[in-house]
């Protein structure tokens, strides 16, 4: 089946009561029992089940070839599941570069629970070898990385992790399961933020782990329920509703990206560019490999804070905020933003200086992106 068919239908089956082709929001906390010690269908409290959620869920993993999935509060509260089936003692390779609030939970809550992190540009698979001790446990990449755009190869990484005994898990916020499908490439774990793309309409918070290993989407699932950061029922029907049109939406977000980078790479207030879908980008061919396309996220350097608040304060349609992945344009400030818990050293080995734009290219027409870029870009 078609990935339009899939997102569509998976999950998305007439309700059994009424024929609604429209998930119903299960608004309950919980549910009536038919006699004592016999829940009704199965359900009995709606932290444990949900039939919204269970939706959302069977529609998620369907899009990235999954067989079970788990839908989270946030990006955050799926991340830190994920990280449930390590435990004290284990060690856990990680891209060096990673949203920001990732290395914070690593470094500044997980850490202090006896788990050891080593993170290191996973771009380099040699890196991962390296990096490898006799108590790792996990492989932890984001692909592209937000937000220098650094590409890992994702059988590469599987390879070497597997042979080791070790899980991958990799952070599929930036492309969607439509332009990505790590599952496909050996990775064990796929998570998403669904604040982004897979809501697309910046209009609810939420993240999703989908995996195909009965015994971790056992302990995921004993998680969920355990440490209880459930995503909401009307959120998870906003994510339904989401990707029915995931596949239109990415074209026209990569087809916008593709435009933007194109004109920016040409522009001379801009230092450098970071975009996968650039012949300048040292990681084209692995992109063009391993991803359907380039999606709509792209960064650039403007060479200082100054020239940096500039194009941050002058854009008329691109808004200045957080997060990315839905059907406005935004434009943010990584160092000072979402990377504002990295170490400043840190920040400038990766590339996230001062003079560093990020920008997630939404759906608004093409040229008047472009336009409003180009202006903003003119105050410098
Ligand atoms: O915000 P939340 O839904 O908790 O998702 C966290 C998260 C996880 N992974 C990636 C790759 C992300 O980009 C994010 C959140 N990122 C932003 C808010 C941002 O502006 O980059």
């Amino acid at each position: 089946m078609g990935f339009s068919t899939t997102a569509i239908h998976a999950g998305n089956e007439p309700d059994a009561t009424t024929g609604a082709v429209s998930v119903p929001i299960y608004q309950t906390s919980t549910y009536a029992q038919e006699a004592f010690g016999k829940p009704t269908g199965g359900y009995e409290y709606a932290r444990t089940q949900n039939p919204t959620r269970a939706a959302c869920e069977r529609n998620v993993a369907a899009l990235e070839g999954a067989q079970y999935g788990f839908a989270f509060a946030s990006g955050m509260a799926a991340i830190d599941a994920t990280l449930r089936l390590v435990k004290a003692g284990d060690h856990v390779i990680v891209s060096d570069n990673t949203y920001g609030g990732t290395y914070r939970l690593f470094t500044r809550i997980l850490a202090n629970y006896g788990i050891e992190f080593s993170f290191v540009d996973t771009s380099d698979p040699a890196n991962v070898e390296a990096a490898l001790k006799e108590n790792t446990r996990m492989v932890y990449v984001e692909t592209p990385t937000n937000p220098v755009m650094t590409v890992t190869d994702l059988r590469a990484v599987a390879d070497i992790a597997h042979k080791h005994g070790a899980r991958v898990v990799c952070d599929n916020t930036f492309m969607s399961p439509y332009l990505q499908r790590p599952l496909e490439f050996g990775v064990d774990i796929v998570l998403h933020s669904t604040t982004k793309y897979l809501n697309g309409h910046s209009d609810g918070v939420g993240g999703i782990v989908v995996l195909n290993n009965e015994q971790d989407a056992e302990w995921l699932k004993f998680v969920q329920n355990s440490v209880g950061a459930i995503l909401a029922p009307f959120d998870s029907w906003l994510v339904l509703r989401g990707t029915k049109t995931l596949a239109l939406r990415m074209e026209q977000h990569d087809k916008s990206g593709r435009a933007v980078a194109a004109f920016l790479e040409e522009h001379p207030k801009v230092q450098k560019l970071y975009y996968p879908g650039s012949l300048s980008h040292k990681q084209h061919e692995l992109a063009k490999r391993q991803q359907r396309g380039f999606g709509g996220m792209v960064s650039f350097d403007v060479g200082s804070l100054e020239n940096a608040r500039k194009v941050l304060e002058g854009t008329k349609i691109l808004t200045l905020a957080e997060s990315l992945g839905a059907v406005e344009s935004l434009i943010s400030h990584p160092a000072t933003m979402t990377h504002a818990s990295v170490l400043p050293e840190t920040r400038n080995r990766l590339g996230i200086t001062d003079g560093l734009v990020r920008i997630s290219v939404g759906l608004e027409d093409t040229e008047d992106i472009i336009a409003d870029l180009d202006q903003a870009l003119g105050k410098i």
